[in-house]
């Protein structure tokens, strides 16, 4: 699997946000998220994606499951294999049905079991090394399910702690070749010394969720001093607006599941 590029994806599957978004799960209880916005904003999202040669394949909004549209915590995707998961919110756990059901018609797929639990928006995978955050949404258990499942497809995975940030990839992200952009406190853990760490000012930690797709790096807008570290690396670099998906704790990796 190693020849195949991490951003070279040809699919992805994202979930239109409904009205029912302004009851997302949130770390934000004063911020009121405008539905109609946030798909707006959406909308944006699928273009990019659609522009650089991804096919999108676009679900309908799922009643009673207000986050659904952040269907990257629904299933972990590499090439062969697709782990749905067991979402650590309980909230979220009927998420996982439709998005197998479409998943397993691209590619074979793996049901985790509690007690495990596990959101894919902990888990980052660059080629044939990966890493787990262990966090509120993300049992050992599950770390150690993914962990056994993506080593027969040649992914060796590493557990990392999340003490801040509600996953993983709310603060480390692959943004090509041996870069990691990285908020400060995991820009020095062990786990990524191999790894040429780009740290995001702690003023901008929420662009730290940067997304690498056929070698444009997707930024949050309104993030100007990492826009111009990302530019530095000459890679083109697209802004999205995603101040309302911000809102209920979303970024860009969340809102797509993406297969190479
Ligand atoms: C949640 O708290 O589950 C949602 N409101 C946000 C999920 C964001 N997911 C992600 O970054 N992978």
């Amino acid at each position: 699997m190693t020849h195949l590029l991490p951003d070279a994806f040809s699919r992805a599957i994202v979930r239109r946000p409904g009205p029912e978004l302004v009851n997302g799960l949130t770390s934000h209880r004063g911020l009121r998220v405008d539905p109609v916005q946030a798909l707006v904003q959406h909308e944006a999202y699928v273009k990019a994606l659609t522009s650089l040669g991804v096919a999108v394949t676009v679900l309908p909004p799922l009643p009673g499951f207000p986050d659904a549209c952040f269907v990257e915590d629904t299933a972990v995707v590499v090439p062969g294999c697709a782990v749905i998961t067991r979402p650590g919110a309980p909230s979220r756990r009927g998420e996982t049905a439709t998005v197998a059901e479409v998943l397993a018609r691209m590619v074979p797929v793996v049901t985790m079991d509690a007690p495990a639990t596990l959101d894919g928006g902990d888990v980052l995978v660059v080629g044939d090394v990966g890493w787990i955050g262990l966090s509120d949404r993300t049992n050992a258990a599950g770390a150690a399910f993914l962990t056994e499942a993506l080593s027969h497809h040649g992914v060796r995975m590493t557990t990392v702690p999340v003490a801040e940030g509600l996953h993983l990839k709310s603060s480390v992200n692959w943004v090509g070749g041996r870069r990691l952009l990285a908020a400060a406190p995991f820009a020095g853990h062990p786990a990524f010394a191999d790894w040429e760490v780009m740290p995001v000012p702690p003023d901008e930690a929420y662009a730290c969720n940067t997304l690498r797709v056929a070698g444009t790096l997707i930024a949050p807008a309104g993030h100007p001093a990492t826009r111009d570290l990302l530019a530095a690396t000459g890679d083109p670099v697209v802004e999205l607006a995603t101040d309302e998906i911000a809102k209920v704790d979303g970024g860009l990796t969340c809102l797509s599941l993406r297969l190479v």
